[in-house]
This record gives structure tokens, sequence and C-alpha cells, in this order.
């Protein structure tokens, strides 16, 4: 029995609505948790959103309302778009909630206690010293000024100082660093795993797991002055919502004895790959097997933000192309696993050529003729001509192929060779034309080529599920 299989998005902030960006992550990870649904595993898919710090803080105040209210409201916007593009998550969590804050204050626990390999406390306080921005009400780095100043507030930052417990990254990384290398700790793909090792050979700082300017955040068990750091917070997520703070059998089922798979885009990677397996290995808790980081997009060329007033909305794109036909054009814009950029010119000339036309010709046409001329049934197979067997030679492998491409995570690749065939097959349909064959009486023959067609059609359904599934079972329910 393989086992049980778990799967994440990153939660995503809630400081505004969600973009085609959250959207591309939570169609990719629906349509691989299908796929193995279909292959016979236990699945648990998991997505959800991330309500702390301070920028939150600052657009729930700035539009008047509590944190709360405000993360409460602007929740159901998230959870809307899931129902809209049909995403089949299991759970969706929020670090609001009573359960993962209960989650936090465990994993902080265990990292307290924790000592690292030549018996330093893993935690420890110190002094945090950084540029302040009174204006913000937060730290800013360097890299954030604009000439010197605070972009937003156009004011000199003050160095100041807080009180924060601190994590000692630098006592892990060179065993996260082993794990990584011989891909007990798997990161995918090779680029981003060379990029990781990189990092890893700078100098990365010990972070921060407490905030005391902050407010909005989990307060510390140990100290009521802090707040958990956002990142450790958000991390937690992954094992809070499968019951590490209150449900031990659900949380070994899929953490400990499952296979645990993030996805996530380069955005993040730093947190993902160094961080968390560190609080991991601190607090005792086993590691994720892999962790797969999909590329970033840009949209007409330009990267996506409210300034430039390009960010796409997923339900505008459901309204013009059906549910299915957004997971299909938001997947397909580009291959999965690099950057690329998403037109939304192309999507009408995507959706005619390969939907409509490919797809939806193919099967109306078979469809109709099978109930013109052959009873409404599924003629005799044949193998008359060499196309016919050319398709059979390619339809029969198709669902073990397409599951190896999506076990390593080529999606846009696994839609291709669906979609390849479904054109090589509508091609031949038109050339052979059996409907002319059925005017000159030979019945057989144009059966033949009906029932290799129905072949593509019925393969094709299940492995185009997983991304299409209304349109699957609506070609299903033709047949
Ligand atoms: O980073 N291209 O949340 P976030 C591809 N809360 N993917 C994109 C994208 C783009 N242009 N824009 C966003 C956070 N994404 C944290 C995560 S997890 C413990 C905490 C997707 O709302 C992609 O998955 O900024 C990216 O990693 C994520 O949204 C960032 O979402």
């Amino acid at each position: 029995m393989p086992k049980p299989f778990y799967i994440t998005t990153p939660i995503y902030y809630i400081n505004d609505v969600p973009h085609i960006g959250h959207a591309y992550t939570s169609i990719a990870v629906d349509m691989i948790a299908r796929f193995h649904k279909i292959a016979g595993r236990e699945v648990f898919f998991l997505t959800g959103t991330d309500e702390h710090g301070n920028k939150v803080a600052e657009v729930a105040a700035a539009s008047g309302m509590s944190e709360i209210d405000y993360c409460d409201k602007i929740v159901v916007s998230f959870q809307n778009v899931l129902k809209k593009l049909d995403i089949e998550n299991d759970y969706f969590i929020r670090t609001t909630s009573e359960r993962h804050k209960k989650a936090v204050w465990k994993i902080l626990d265990a990292m307290r206690l924790a000592k690292t390999d030549d018996g330093q406390d893993v935690v420890y306080s110190a002094d945090y010293e950084g540029l302040y921005c009174t204006g913000c009400e937060k730290f800013i780095t360097e890299k954030e000024l604009v000439d010197g100043l605070c972009p937003d507030h156009k004011v000199k930052p003050e160095a100041l100082k807080e009180k924060n417990y601190f994590f000692r990254l630098s006592a892990f990384l060179p065993k996260i660093k082993a794990l990584i290398e011989s891909n007990e700790l798997l990161i995918l793909p090779e680029e981003r795993k060379r990029e990781v090792l990189g990092l890893i050979n700078q100098d990365i700082p010990d972070f921060s797991l407490s905030r005391e300017r902050v407010k909005w955040g989990v307060p510390l068990s140990f100290d009521k002055e802090q707040v958990a750091y956002v990142w450790v917070d958000a991390l937690s997520n992954y094992i809070s919502a499968i019951g590490y703070g209150d449900d031990e059998a659900t949380f070994n089922k899929w953490w400990t004895d499952g296979e645990v798979v993030h996805l996530m885009a380069k955005d993040i990677l730093k947190f993902h790959t160094l961080f968390w397996p560190a609080m991991l290995l601190a607090a005792g808790v086993k590691l994720p097997k892999t962790m797969f980081i999909h590329g970033f997009f840009t949209v007409d060329g330009e990267k996506m933000s409210k300034t430039l007033g390009n960010t796409i909305d997923p339900n505008a794109i459901v309204e013009q192309f059906g549910i299915d036909g957004a997971r299909y054009l938001l997947l397909t814009q580009f291959p999965f696993g690099i950057d690329g950029d998403v037109q939304a010119k192309r999507f009408v000339t995507k959706y005619n050529s390969d939907l409509a036309n490919d797809l939806g010709n193919l099967v109306s046409r078979v469809a109709k003729m099978m109930i013109v001329n052959f009873d409404g049934k599924i003629p005799k197979p044949s193998s008359s001509t060499k196309e016919i067997t050319e398709i059979m030679e390619r339809t029969e492998p198709l669902p073990n192929t397409i599951y190896a491409h999506i076990k390593h995570f080529r999606l846009s690749k696994a839609i291709d060779e669906a979609i390849d065939l479904i054109r090589f097959t509508n091609k031949y349909f038109n050339d052979k034309a059996p409907w002319k064959l059925v005017k000159e009486g030979k019945l057989e023959e144009a059966g033949g080529i009906l029932y290799a067609c129905a072949e593509v059609i019925r393969i094709v359904s299940i492995v185009l599920f997983p991304i299409m599934p209304n349109k699957m079972r609506e070609i299903r329910n033709v047949f």
C-alpha cells in the first residue's frame, strides 16, 4: 500500500483579496491531489490563510475594523475562490483559529526545550537591532529603503532595539545541507535545490522566533509581551491543520506515516527549505519528503502588483471561460516549474484551439455519428488503418505515462500529452471523413474509426479529469 499522501499550498496573506497567483498554486495542488485520488491513494489536501502580522493589522486599521473582523471578512473571498474554481481541499486552516494557536504553543515549547548537538539552548533571548519606521510601526530592512527613506512615509527610520527570542539556525544548517544533498529532503526542481544549497553556503543569521512591537499575532506562552514571528506562526499551519496540537492519531497518519509534499513559488523558498526543517528538527518532528517550487509569473510582462493595477481576479476568468476553462488556461500558460508570463489575450485563442476545436469537436462529432449511424452504441473495433494502430498504441499507455508526469510535477506536460493525442485523433477523424464512408456503405470501416476515437476520448476523460473535472464528467455522461 502506498503511504497516505499529504499535500499543501502555502497559506495566503489575507491583507488583500486573492489573485491568480494564489489560484495557480491551488489549481496545481488540486490537480495533483485528484490524480493521486483516482489512482487509489489516500489524499489530504490543505490550504488556508495567513492572518497575523503588521500588514494585516495596518489594513484592518485603515478600513476601521478590528483585526479579526477584517480577517473574517476577507477570508470569505479566499474560500469563495476555492469553491468557484472547484478546488477540492480537505481542510482550510486559518492562523487565527484556536486550534492553530495551540499547535504554535506546542512547537514553540518543544523548540524552547531543545538543545543543539553541542548542548546550547536552541532558543535564546537577545536584542534585535534594526531600522524602525514609526509610521509603519515596524522594522524595515536596508533593501526596502528608497534613498535612505521609508518608501511609504518618506522618513528616515530610527535605529531601534527590542528584545526578541531567537532560533539558533546555524546549529542546524549542516544537517539540513546533508539532508538536501542526499535528497532525503527533496527540493525540486534541481535548480531550486542548487539555489538553497547556495544560500546555506552564505552566512544566514539566526532568525527571530518572536517580536515585541508586533501586536497582532500568537502571544508566547512564556512571555506575554511577545508574539510569535509571522513565519514561525505561518509555517506551523502545515502541522496544526492535521492535529499536531490536538489530534495525535490524525497527525501521525498524515505527517509521521504519510508522504508530505509542500508546493509554493520561489518567493518563499528560504523559509520553507531552511527555517521550517530547522524548526522541525529542533522540535523532534519528522521532515516533509518533498518541496516543489513552481515558477513565478508576470502578467503581460510585468510583475503583478496592486499599484500597477494588473492583478487578475480569478473570478473574472471563471466568468469568461467557466470553471474548467479557467483551471486549464492558467495551468497551460507556461511549463510548470519555470517562470513565465500570463497573457490574457492568449486565453481566448488557447481556449478555442484546444478546448473548443480539438476536444469539443471530436467529442461532439464522434457522439453524434454514433447516435445517428450506430443506434447510439459504440461500434466494433478494427485495425484497418495504420493510424488506428498508432492511436491505440498511444492511448493504451497514456494513464501510466501521465501519472508518471504528475508524480514528477510535470503538470503542463501531462496536459499537453493528452491534448496532443486529441489533436492527432481529431485530424485523423477529419482526414478519414467517416461520414463519407457511411454514405458509401462502408459501415464497418467507419465504425472502426469511431471506436478508436471513442477509446481516446475515454482515456482522455480520465487523465484530464484532475484538471477539468466538470467537462470530463460531462463527456463521460455523453458516452
Ligand atoms: O507568502 N506566480 O503568502 P502570499 C506564481 N503567507 N505563484 C504566485 C504568484 C505569482 N506571480 N503570486 C503568488 C505568503 N503566488 C505567506 C506564505 S506559507 C507557510 C506562508 C503563490 O499570499 C505562490 O504559491 O504572498 C506563492 O508562493 C504564494 O502565492 C505566496 O502567497
